[in-house]
């Protein structure tokens, strides 16, 4: 069955520094995903630190964490039909060198660490992530 659902995206510093917030943004509303919600702001470091909780063990977490305080970001809650598939999909591999053409990542990414788009990665870290950036009852009917 096809779940209407709700995911955070994130155009990372790198993005917002080379000027793709508007071919990102482009893509997603190509797909036919609405935009909840969208804003420019920067990261910081207790923010960082709950996006990447799961990652607070790993040896690139405090690069990670670096880089997404480096520069403004763009956080969006972005809804739709299978909304994380669609949206993972659209991002593509985490790594650049392996995603494939037609995916944000596979265009626009160079860079494991600067990878241009964050997406939640189940419907379960989508609601925790929105709740760091959104106050979700704020959020237009
Ligand atoms: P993704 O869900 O595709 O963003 O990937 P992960 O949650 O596995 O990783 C989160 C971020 O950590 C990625 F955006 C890139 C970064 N990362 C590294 O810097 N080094 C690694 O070895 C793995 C991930």
């Amino acid at each position: 069955m096809e779940e209407v659902g709700r995911t955070l995206m994130l155009i990372k510093p790198d993005g917002v520094k080379r000027g793709l917030i508007g071919k990102i943004i482009q893509r997603i509303e190509q797909k036919g995903l609405k935009i909840i919600e969208i804003k420019v702001m920067s990261v910081d470091e207790r923010t960082a630190g709950r996006l990447y909780a799961e990652h607070v063990h790993k040896q690139f977490f405090s690069s990670l964490v670096e880089y997404i305080m480096s520069g403004p970001v763009v956080a969006m809650v972005l809804e739709g039909k299978n909304v994380i598939s669609v949206v993972r999909d659209m991002v593509g591999a985490t790594d650049p060198s392996k995603a494939i053409k037609g995916t944000i990542r596979g265009d626009f990414a160079s860079s494991l660490t600067q990878n241009t788009v964050h997406a939640s990665d189940s419907l379960q870290s989508a609601k925790r992530e929105i709740s760091i950036f959104f106050d979700e009852s704020k959020f237009i009917e």
